[in-house]
Order: structure tokens, then C-alpha cells, then sequence
């Protein structure tokens, strides 16, 4: 335990601002570093170190998940967590013991630790030796401060930490925790709406996931501050540090899933278009809307009503007079296969005893947080003088669930919880740090705690609240919840979006890399509002915003108060074709984003990836792919489809799109990219040489009306016949485009799409795989029997083999002769299914 001279710290805290100061107040005596062993205690499951009154604890949760926590004064921190699921953090497997002359630690299945006894940094590798985390520092508090350096090898690059901005790879950038209402926030703006703190660390394919439990105002520097040194500081609360091991990404995001709960199934409705914007500001404006999106045939699935339906702003309340008939009002929008989703912030207007029951009845309850005098806190938000909910209290959660009781017999299908940093009308733009919550919740020792403390993780124990209140209410119904706040693990209870953006080219570009690093942090249930939130769009950026945004996991078209309507047939009908035709295929499209969002549940693989997920080997020196400007504006959605869009929209330049591995599909045409003609649909495809065994490049023209999407070689996918809502039963058949290639494989999972009933066994799997390996030139195909009782909405399934150089000579159905059609590139089969499984030869 080594005590610091203060000049020393100075330099560390250069660029940290106000928190920096408050560490400068310290005596420097309270400068301790662990920076020697002076006693070791083997655990069965890891080890106890000591430096003096310094104590950290190692333990393996599992083989390839680490815990370290460490404190001051002999104690470990409080054994908590809003983020990590109880039953991972108590897991706890065997480690075996080193202990050396010059290191102390254990190893387990897949992992070895050791602590440099003269020195205190740790080291962490695979059993192998190869290095994957490794101290720059020892770990440090100053007082209350907490103080993580980590090495920077040259080639190492990190993503996570949520929706924050700036360039897709964290390196080279500094972020700060704190939940900011981020109004217009621009690409260099930080912090934003969430605090995330999760990163992975990605080495030549090798990949290392990092969670730092701790609510308090921190920061992460990733080599901006002092070059080559990722930089940890948190203002106070525990080291509390996870470690999970890949090596390959997939692995880290099952781990983090495992670690802090996957993300529960959506309602299939939340993955249609959305329309929304603040606000329509009357009822018969959002029937006028839902109407014009039926009339216009444009598919679409929910509709927003955000804070101007509300009297005055208030939380679960409705102005009369501009919605006389919410009841009404949704039962239309029902009638119309729309649902419904309220905006309900968490503000409480401040007006007692004027029958505004959830001020009422939520300080009879003494459900509010408080000044330090014990006197009720009230900030100024859109109601005025406001209270706010003390979330991290079980029983305020519990009441503040039963609010929604009116809503949900109104039927409304889904809420909003906005403003949930929390945003207040201040300079301060929050609850002051020193007003006082409690913590009173299973699991937790029982206290106060400031808002400092607990503001990270106030908006996911907003959401929290809200999801379990809907569960309460309608317990065989999936909720959909929508929030702007979170933290660490509030995947599990919201969907969430990446706040006010800008109407601006530069803003769609960035929704690529924002919603991927939400991704790798998860969250595969979030968007960006479509069309930008700030500033009117153009009708040719708006055309491209919902491009792309068809391909993106939340599809909300939003817009503030103030701008020019953006819904999807402003600007023309030239226009609006383009628009439907990208919404159309997006619903054509559902079976596999259904299907890949049910994977999710399990795998914690997000919809939107990087290209590195599915292809961490495709630069021969294994750098993940996306950093790289000319993959730049790339992004894969699950394992199969590649969305080329280019690095910069507003260039009208070609541009090369690189594609990892070779023998890409075009997904509009089917047609072999490397065969390809110029086909105008992907605006004039010119595949040039690869430039390796491992990577092909896409010669691409930018045109307003397409966006180049390619099929990995080997995807069979499913596809619905249009229907213009997920409530419409698809009338037709369920086809199968087969991308034949190695590993050809692809799956199909369905079920009602609300309920729980999948759960009992009520839905429907099936799996398909395809082979051309047979000497004779054949293309077999199996196509899966049906598992789980959700009946098929087809009777039939239409075969389409893509990319295929020339018509088959016969085509077998079960062993039998069967037809087919076919043409340009594909070959076109239709068979019965009856869901005990078929077999398609093509010879
Ligand atoms: O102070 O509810 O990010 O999506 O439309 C603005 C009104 C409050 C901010 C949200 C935005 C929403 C708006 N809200």
C-alpha cells in the first residue's frame, strides 16, 4: 500500500474537470495504491490478495468469467448490483492455484491471473500466455476515487459503452458516465442519454469483455488522456470489475448475456415501422395518420402519442379537449391492426390534493426522493414544479407499475418513458447530486444513497418499473417498452433509441456505428428516430433514413415540435414509392428479423452487427473490418444480410465497399456478385479483383432510389408474402431464398407474437440446410420439420435457389419428380408442406 504525493495526481486528473477537483481536496495520504502483495488467501474459486488494508478478491464465476473486487479498510464492497443477474454473480466454479516466487493468482479452464507480487499489477491471459488485459497501474483509490489503468497494445480496439458517439472504435477517445438529456447532441458530444459501462477489448480477433459495475460519475479514456493507457476513473462506489473471455466476440455477448440477462423477446408488432413525432396534437391527427399509412399501403405497426396528449403535461393524464376519446382513439387505431404507445414521463406534476392521483397517491405512499431537510424535491420539467419517483425502492416500482391501470384498459399496447436521465429544466439539467434516495430492494443492504450515486441508474429502474408494471397488469402479454436512459443490463427491461438527433446526412452515418456499439453493449433492441429528430429533413434524406432504417432493429420515424412533417409520403410520390417499396421488404423480411431477434433472447447476438461478429478473420492481420472508412458505413443484420451503404451518404461519389470473405449474393437480385452484370437496383455492381483470399470489393454507385444489400453465400432466408401489419395472417407461401454456399444453413422460428405461450411449447422452428458438395453437381436441400405446436400460416413453401448458372436436369421433391420454373438467376420450386420435413434435390 503506497501512499502519493499529490503533485502525481494532478497530472492523472488533467482533463477530468469538476470531479478532478473534489479529488484535489483530498489529504494525500489518501492516495493508496496496491502496489505489493503482503498476504495471499487461496479461495476455492480464486484468490484474496492483500496490500496491507488493501483487499482485492479475484474470483471464476465460470472458466472464461472473472470477478475482481476490491476495497479499502479490509472490506470488500457491498456484494450488489442493479446490472448483473444474482445467479451469475454468486456462480462460482474450482481455480487452481499459482503461486510463483514472483506472481500469485490461479488459473482456470481457460483463464490465468497472476498479481506481480512486487508490483501489484495483474496480469490476465489465456492458458496459452497470450496476454489479454494487463495493468498499467495498480489499482488506486484517492479517497473516495477509483483509478483502473489498463496497457494499450498498438493493434488493440474497443467498442462498447453504449449509443456514445464519435468514430465506431472507442480508441482514442474519452467518455463520461453521467445520463445527460443531450438535446441536438452532435457527433463529438459526450456524455450522452446512457451509461453503459461495458467495452470490449478486440486483439487480432481476440476478444476480452469488460463490465465496471459502479453507478457513481466515471469515465473511461481509451489512450486520449495519456497515450496508450485505457483509463478507468469512477468518483466513488465500489471496484467491482468483470472479466469475460472470448476469445471470439460471440462468446464475450452470450457471456454478458448470461451476465445481465438477455433481452426478453419482443412483440413481433415492435419490429414493424413505427410512425411517431412530438406530438400529433389531437386525436383525430393520429387517426388521420393511421389512416394515411393505411391508404397509402404504407406497412406499418405502431403509432406514438407523445407529451401533448397529456393535460398539461402531466403524466398519466389526457387533454379532453384534443383527445376527447382515448378509449375511442385506440380502439380505431385497433380496429386498424395499430398499437399504441404512450409517451409517460416520470415527472410527477407537484399539485397535491387537486385529484391528480399519481401525485397523490405517490406521497401517500412516500414513493418520492427527497432534499437532504427531508422536505419533497421538485425540479421543473414539462408539468411545471415536479416530483420524481424514488425507482430504486421495490415498493415504488410496484406503485408506480399500478399507474398504468387506466392506460391498459384503454388498451394502449405500449409506453415510453422519456426524460428518464432524469432531464430537469435546470442549468444543473438533473436532480441535484445531494438529494436523497433509498435503496430498498432484495438484495441490497437497506440505505439512503444521493442522486450522485444512483443517477446512472435511475432510467433503468424507470424502465424496470414500467416493464414490470405491464407484466402485472397483463401478465400473458410482452411488453414494449420504450426508454432513453440506461444502464448496464436495462436490456432486459426496454428497447431503447439514440435521443435527439439531427435531421443532417452526418447524423444517419452515425446511426451505423452508434447502434452497433449499443449492440455490443446489450441492447438489439434500439433505433434511431428516422428522419432526424431536430431540423427537417430534405425528402432525399428522408427517403435514405428510412432505407436504412428498414434494416435497422427499431424502425421509428420521429420528428420534434416545430419541424416539417417527415412521415413517410412528404416530398412527393416519387418519393413515397421509393420509401414503401424499402418498408415493403422490411415486412417481407420479418420471418428472419423475427427469427434473429428470438436468437438474441438466447445468444445475446444483437440484429444490428459489425461485420466482425460474423467475420473476425476477414483482414488478413484479423483487425475487426469495420474500422476501416471504407466499411465504414457497413453493417450486417444477423448472421446473413450485409447493408453496403456508403462511408459518407452525402458524397455523391462511387465508392468501394468491402466485403469480408467472397462469394457474396445481391440481395435484390440474387444474382452472384462476383457474375454480376450491372444491375441498376444496386446501382451498377462492378465486382473488381479481391484483395485477398479473404475479402472482396464491391464497386458501388450511391443512388437515391437503392442501397446495396448483399447475402452471405450459405443463408437460406425466410420471407412472408406483404402484409401491411404483423396482426394481417400472410396469405401465401412462406419462401425460402437459398444462397447456396458453405455451410449453407438457415432457420425459421415463429409463434403468435404477443404471448407467452411460446413458452409452454406454442411455436414453430423449423431448420434448413443446403449442400452442393455432391460429386454429380447437385444441390440438395432439407428443408426441417416443424417443431413446437404454433401452426404455419402456409400450406405451401416456394423454393428460390439464387445464383444458379444454369437450369437443373430434373428436380426430386421426397424422392419424387418435381417441377420447377426457371430464370435468370434463380430456379424456383413450390412443394406442399404438411411439416414433417422435405427433401429438394436438384440434379
Ligand atoms: O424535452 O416528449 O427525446 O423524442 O419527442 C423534450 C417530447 C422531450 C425528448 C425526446 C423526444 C420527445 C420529446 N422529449
Amino acid at each position: 500500500m503506497r501512499a502519493q504525493s499529490v503533485s502525481r495526481f494532478v497530472v492523472l486528473c488533467v482533463g477530468l474537470g469538476i470531479a478532478c477537483l473534489a479529488a484535489n481536496a483530498q489529504s494525500p495520504s489518501s492516495l493508496l495504491s496496491f502496489s505489493q502483495v503482503t498476504a495471499a488467501t487461496p479461495l476455492p474459486n480464486g484468490i484474496e490478495l492483500h496490500d496491507g488494508a488493501l483487499v482485492m478478491r479475484i474470483t471464476a464465476l465460470r472458466d472464461d468469467v472473472l470477478r475482481i473486487r476490491a476495497g479499502r479498510n479490509n472490506a470488500l464492497p457491498e456484494d450488489a448490483s442493479w446490472a448483473v443477474l444474482p445467479e451469475a454473480r454468486t456462480a462460482s466454479v474450482a481455480v487452481t492455484q499459482d503461486t510463483g516466487a514472483a506472481t500469485v493468482g490461479f488459473h482456470t479452464g481457460s483463464l490465468r491471473i497472476a498479481m506481480d507480487r512486487a508490483t501489484g499489477l495483474l496480469t490476465l491471459s489465456d492458458l496459452s500466455g497470450k496476454v489479454l488485459q494487463q495493468d498499467a497501474e495498480p489499482l488506486q483509490f484517492e479517497g473516495d476515487r477509483l483509478h483502473l489503468a489498463k496497457t494499450m497494445p498498438t493493434d488493440e480496439h474497443y467498442f462498447g459503452l453504449g449509443d456514445k458517439t464519435g468514430a465506431f472504435d472507442r480508441r482514442g477517445q474519452a467518455f463520461r458516465l453521467w445520463n445527460t438529456d443531450a438535446y441536438a447532441w452532435q457527433e463529438s458530444t459526450d456524455p450522452l442519454y446512457k451509461s453503459i459501462p461495458f467495452y470490449l477489448s478486440y486483439r487480432a480477433g481476440t476478444v476480452l469483455g469488460v463490465l465496471i459495475d459502479n453507478t457513481w460519475p466515471s469515465s473511461f479514456d481509451f489512450g486520449k488522456t495519456v497515450t496508450d493507457t485505457v483509463q478507468y476513473r469512477a468518483e466513488n462506489g465500489p471496484a467491482d470489475i468483470y472479466l469475460l473471455y472470448g476469445p471470439s466476440t460471440k462468446k464475450v455477448l452470450a457471456s454478458y448475456a448470461w451476465l445481465t440477462g438477455p433481452t426478453p423477446l419482443p412483440p413481433l408488432w415492435a419490429l414493424g415501422f413505427q410512425q411517431s413525432r412530438f406530438s400529433y396534437m389531437s386525436q383525430a391527427r393520429v387517426l388521420e395518420v393511421a389512416g394515411r399509412l393505411r391508404n397509402d399501403k404504407i406497412p406499418a405497426d405502431a403509432i406514438y402519442t407523445d407529451i401533448d396528449y397529456q393535460d398539461r403535461n402531466r403524466p398519466f393524464t389526457i387533454n379532453t379537449t384534443t383527445f376527447p376519446d382515448m378509449s375511442g382513439m385506440v380502439a380505431a387505431l385497433h380496429a386498424e391492426h395499430f398499437h399504441v404507445i404512450a409517451i409517460t414521463d416520470l415527472h410527477i406534476a407537484d399539485q397535491p390534493g387537486q385529484g391528480y392521483a399519481p401525485f397523490d397517491s405517490g406521497s401517500a405512499g412516500d414513493h418520492f426522493v427527497k432534499n437532504p431537510d427531508g422536505s419533497l424535491y421538485t425540479g421543473p420539467v414539462w408539468p411545471g414544479p415536479s416530483a420524481f419517483p424514488d425507482f430504486t425502492r421495490q415498493q415504488t416500482r410496484l406503485w408506480w407499475g399500478t399507474l398504468y391501470k387506466d392506460f391498459d384498459h384503454m388498451g394502449i399496447d405500449g409506453f415510453w418513458n422519456d426524460m428518464n436521465e432524469p432531464s430537469v429544466f435546470t442549468a444543473h439539467l438533473t436532480i441535484p447530486d445531494d438529494v436523497v434516495h433509498r435503496i430498498d430492494e432484495p438484495g441490497f443492504a437497506t440505505r439512503t444513497a444521493t442522486h450522485r450515486e444512483l443517477h446512472n441508474v435511475y432510467g433503468m429502474e424507470n424502465s424496470r418499473a414500467t416493464f414490470d408494471g405491464q407484466l402485472a397488469l397483463r401478465p400473458d402479454v410482452r411488453p414494449f417498452v420504450l426508454t432513453r436512459a440506461s444502464y448496464a443490463g436495462g436490456q432486459r427491461y426496454a428497447a431503447t433509441w439514440t435521443g435527439d438527433n439531427s435531421a443532417t446526412w452526418n447524423h444517419l452515418r452515425l446511426t451505423t456505428s452508434m447502434l452497433k456499439n449499443l449492440g455490443l453493449s446489450g441492447f438489439s433492441m434500439a433505433g434511431a428516430d428516422v428522419g432526424g429528430y431536430a431540423g427537417t429533413p430534405t425528402p432525399e434524406l428522408l427517403t435514405k433514413w428510412i432505407e436504412i432504417g428498414a434494416f435497422q432493429p427499431i424502425d421509428r420515424d420521429h420528428a420534434e415540435k416545430g419541424t416539417g412533417d417527415h412521415e413517410p409520403w412528404v416530398g412527393g410520390s416519387e418519393q413515397e414509392d421509393i420509401r414503401r417499396r424499402f418498408i415493403e421488404q422490411r415486412y417481407k423480411l420479418l420471418p428472419y428479423l423475427y427469427t434473429v431477434m428470438e436468437e438474441n433472447t438466447r445468444t445475446g447476438l444483437p440484429l444490428l452487427r459489425p461485420l466482425f461478429l460474423e467475420f473476425p478473420d476477414a483482414a488478413p492481420d484479423h483487425h475487426p473490418l469495420d474500422v476501416d472508412l471504407d466499411a465504414s458505413g457497413e453493417f450486417m443484420v444477423g448472421p446473413d444480410l450485409l447493408v453496403a451503404a456508403p462511408p459518407f451518404f452525402d458524397k455523391t461519389d462511387d465508392y468501394d465497399a468491402k466485403l469480408p470473405s467472397s462469394g457474396w449474393y445481391d440481395f435484390w437480385t440474387g444474382a452472384h456478385v462476383d457474375k454480376a452484370e450491372t444491375k441498376a437496383s444496386t446501382g451498377g455492381l462492378q465486382p473488381e479483383a479481391a484483395t485477398g483470399p479473404v475479402l472482396s470489393v464491391v464497386h458501388l454507385h450511391p443512388e437515391l432510389a437503392s442501397l446495396p444489400v448483399f447475402v452471405r453465400p450459405g443463408a437460406i432466408l425466410p420471407l412472408a408474402p406483404l402484409t401491411q401489419n404483423t396482426s394481417e395472417r400472410p396469405n401465401g407461401p412462406l419462401t425460402l431464398r437459398v444462397f447456396p454456399g458453405p455451410a449453407c444453413a438457415g432457420q425459421l422460428y415463429q409463434d403468435d407474437g404477443t404471448s407467452f405461450a411460446y413458452k409452454r411449447g406454442e411455436f414453430l422452428r423449423m431448420k434448413f440446410t443446403c449442400d452442393a458438395s455432391a460429386k454429380d453437381g447437385s444441390l440438395a436441400l432439407h428443408i426441417g420439420k416443424h417443431e413446437g405446436s404454433y401452426p404455419a400460416w402456409w400450406k405451401e413453401i416456394v423454393v428460390d435457389v439464387e445464383g444458379a448458372a444454369k437450369a437443373p436436369a430434373s428436380v426430386t421433391i421426397n424422392g419424387h419428380a418435381g417441377k420447377f420454373t426457371s430464370s435468370d438467376n434463380a430456379i424456383v420450386i413450390a412443394t406442399p408442406d404438411k411439416g414433417d420435413g422435405i427433401e429438394i434435390v436438384l440434379h
